[in-house]
């Protein structure tokens, strides 16, 4: 048996990076039975068959595991926005910065696509206490920042499609030479350029995630762990909390509360606490419905 981390899962075949090569895995029978689903950053024990195959023989703990993109391990989320099109919708980097912090993943936000459209929210990330970049895959601005804040760590790139998660590992490696897609075919046909989900080593000492975009954060994500914690995880509210008039407080629009007050203040940005209560909303059906 050797050790090593799945770089790739393709098609049935899981492909880990060994001190022999990268090895084109099967899963056993015992992983199915047991509900096992390996995935991308996952450390595993293989079993090298010879001519460049193995097969897995057990998956080593995990610091944390994601849905969508299906990736474990991983220290850093990169959010990355876009001003241009297609634009990216505020709420959708506070569910997935809300679900990062869930699973102890530090959330990192990239405006890209800056030489076209510089966006209005990256003030409103930094101010909530977040590492924010402005990028661009085209002039290499923010390149070297970005690289400094992943260095050493693994991190996914998400982001809806077209944003240009591809095309920035590619500016940061022009080795990879990573396809990348058309804006306007993937929307006019809603495909994404990149299909499944690959860990791409860099030279600053980086594992990314590649993953391809989506268009809603897999809701299976929001559990009721995710709901009893939520005001925590919109970070910049934890000071307010526990000055709110009522204890059992939702922060949305009680009298007496701490967060709500803030908010009408212009201390806790307005579309980070929009976002806050539609992931309330979503999180209370989510309860009244298993409790059925
Ligand atoms: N002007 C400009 N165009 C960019 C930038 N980044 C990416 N693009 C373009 O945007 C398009 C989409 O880029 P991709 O890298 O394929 O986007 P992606 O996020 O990987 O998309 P999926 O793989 O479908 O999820 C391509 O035409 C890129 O050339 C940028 O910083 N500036
Ligand atoms: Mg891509
Ligand atoms: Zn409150």
């Amino acid at each position: 048996m050797t050790q090593g981390r799945i770089v790739k899962a393709l098609s049935g075949f899981w492909y880990v990076r060994t001190e022999d090569g990268v090895l084109e895995c099967r899963a056993p029978g015992k992983f199915r039975k047991n509900n096992i689903l390996p995935l991308v950053g996952d450390m595993a024990l293989v079993e090298p068959l010879g001519g460049g195959k193995g097969s897995l023989g057990e998956i080593l703990p995990r610091k944390n595991r994601f849905i969508r993109p299906a990736v474990a391990n991983v220290d850093i989320m990169v959010i990355i926005a876009s001003a241009a099109v297609p634009v990216t919708e505020p709420y959708l980097i506070d569910r997935v910065a809300a679900i990062s912090e869930l699973k102890n993943c530090e959330p990192v936000i990239c405006f890209n696509k800056c030489d076209l459209k510089r966006s209005e929210l990256c003030g409103i990330y930094r101010d909530a206490g977040f590492k924010a970049v402005e990028t661009s895959a085209v002039t290499g601005e923010g390149i070297d920042e970005l690289k400094n804040i992943i260095s050493g760590k693994l991190c996914a790139f998400t982001g809806n499609s077209g944003v240009g998660k591809s095309s920035l590992l590619n500016m940061m490696e022009p080795d990879f030479g990573i396809p990348t897609g058309d804006v306007s075919e993937k929307l006019g046909r809603g495909r994404h350029t990149t299909r499944h989900v690959e860990l791409f080593q860099l030279s600053c000492g980086a594992f990314a995630v590649d993953t391809p975009g989506y268009a809603s954060f897999e809701e299976s994500e929001i559990d009721l762990e995710m709901k009893s914690r939520l005001p925590e995880l919109f970070r910049e509210f934890r000071p307010y909390l526990g000055s709110c008039r009522f204890n059992d407080c939702a922060h949305v629009s009680d009298l007496g509360c701490a967060v709500v007050k803030a908010v009408e203040e212009g201390r806790i940005s307005r579309s980070r606490h929009d976002s806050y209560i539609k992931l309330y909303q979503l999180a209370k059906q989510l309860r009244e419905w298993e409790e059925k």
